[in-house]
């Protein structure tokens, strides 16, 4: 007898908190029951009752080049072969640490950590370790992982300082947190003419991508960097999510934007444990064993993960790579669109390189607020009448989606008439 994902939810919630190991995964958001895979492979993964779907979560970014690719599984099986972990350095971080560095002029050294929370909150003690400054902003919408100092919402007003978004983080913890306005260069020019001089650093999201998918625009970006270089603060660029998603430049290359420091994840570890931070030398040097910034970590720089993401990062570095998966993603996109059209459907969308936002609203948002003006409850009905259908996207309005390159038009055009049959429906 098969079991199906109602047995297994049911049973792991007795096991693990909400029976899930990341809350988002939880349904929380959308309702129902979620799903459990067993197997993927391209596009495409089966859960434990053996229903197919098409998917544009692909583990929430890694996997790029879609499920189960043979060159991953490969050099995975041949790496884990030789020793799953030594604690010690190994060539392989040498190689993926130039290939970084070379791959993004920003980076003049770079540390390899296990996740992106890892890597987010190490960038921010560097930041106050170099700077000597405690004061860091970060903006509404933006997600860095799950580290105390990031878990903020924002103050009453403009200028007052975060609030804890999370039970168990102290007070104290945010006090030196500010959470300004995505997109809103009026209020981060105000806040550093007040406070500039005790600002460490500014960490964004360069495409949000955890309020669902909101660009930035140059100007906030240019803004953003101009007073970080006069106040001496630091800019960080969370690129955990767009690192090697939105094109091999990252946002960082299509914004023409040199941070001080960037972290990376999600691609770069191709589906394992893998995520980093670097940036400018006289900042990383900084970091213990040279420098007075503790940071560590018993896996960092994984061998089979490093394995992994070195595979990852020499595929996606195949000429017209992006160009392809660009267009791929903006076939769903605009095709999404047009069936909305075409059924009266208040719907928008748009795609960055590899990821895309779909919004119940007549125009895709440009910023938290106009967000949350999206029509939610349309999306939870969209989101199952399409699971229903064997189309799996994020399970929550507030998520951006991802399309690898294992997406051909087979998949695009399947995922297209069935939205055609759920817009006819008036989702
Ligand atoms: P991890 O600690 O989950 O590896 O990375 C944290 C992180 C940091 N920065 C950005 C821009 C991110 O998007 C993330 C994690 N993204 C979420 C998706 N919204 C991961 C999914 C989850 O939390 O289960």
């Amino acid at each position: 007898m098969t079991i199906t994902n109602q047995q297994l939810f049911e049973r792991s919630r007795q096991y693990i908190p909400g029976g899930v190991n990341s809350p988002v995964r939880a349904f929380k958001s959308v309702g129902g029951t979620p799903v459990f895979f067993q197997h993927g492979q391209g596009a495409c993964f089966w859960d434990v009752e053996g229903k197919s779907y098409i998917d544009y979560v692909g583990s929430w970014g890694p996997l790029i080049l879609g499920h189960a690719h043979p060159d991953v599984v490969r050099v995975v099986q041949d790496a884990a072969s030789r020793g799953t972990s030594f604690g010690a350095p190994t060539a392989a971080e040498l190689e993926i640490a130039e290939l970084l560095c070379r791959l993004l002029p920003s980076l003049e050294m770079v540390r390899l950590v296990s996740s992106g929370t890892e890597a987010g909150m190490s960038a921010i003690r560097l930041a106050r370790g170099y700077t000597g400054r405690n004061r860091i902003i970060k903006f509404e919408g933006c997600y860095h992982g799950h580290d105390d100092a990031l878990l903020v919402k924002a103050g009453s007003g403009a200028l007052t300082f975060g609030h804890p978004s999370s039970a168990g983080v102290p007070a104290e913890t945010v006090e030196h947190t500010l959470v300004l306005d995505y997109n809103d260069v009026t209020g981060v020019e105000a806040t550093f003419s007040n406070l500039g001089s005790e600002i460490a650093a500014v960490i964004v999201e360069p495409v949000a991508g955890n309020m669902n998918l909101v660009r930035a625009a140059p100007r906030f970006l240019e803004t953003l960097r101009t007073l970080c270089t006069k106040h001496g603060s630091l800019l960080i660029l969370d690129e955990v999510m767009t690192g090697f998603r939105v094109g091999l430049e990252c946002a960082q290359g299509l914004y023409g934007i040199t941070p001080d420091l960037t972290i990376l994840g999600k691609v770069i570890g191709g589906g394992l444990p893998m995520a980093a931070f670097g940036g400018r030398r006289d900042v990383m040097e900084c970091l213990a064993p040279l420098g007075p910034v503790y940071q560590a970590g018993t896996l960092s720089g994984n061998p089979v993960a490093v394995a992994a993401g070195l595979e990852t990062l020499r595929q996606i570095q195949t000429p017209g790579f992006f160009d392809k998966l660009s267009a791929m993603t903006r076939k769903l996109t605009d095709g999404l669109t047009s069936v909305a059209t075409k059924n009266e459907v208040a719907f928008s969308a748009q795609a960055v390189g590899g990821m895309f936002g779909i919004y119940f609203r007549k125009s895709p948002p440009e910023s938290f607020t106009e967000v949350m003006e999206s029509d939610r409850d349309a999306f939870n009905c969209f989101f199952h009448a399409m699971l229903k259908e064997g189309i799996y996207f994020a399970p929550s309005a507030f998520e951006a989606g991802f399309v690898s390159a294992a997406h051909s038009d087979m998949e695009i055009d399947k995922t297209l008439e069935a939205a055609d049959r759920v817009f006819s429906r008036k989702v």
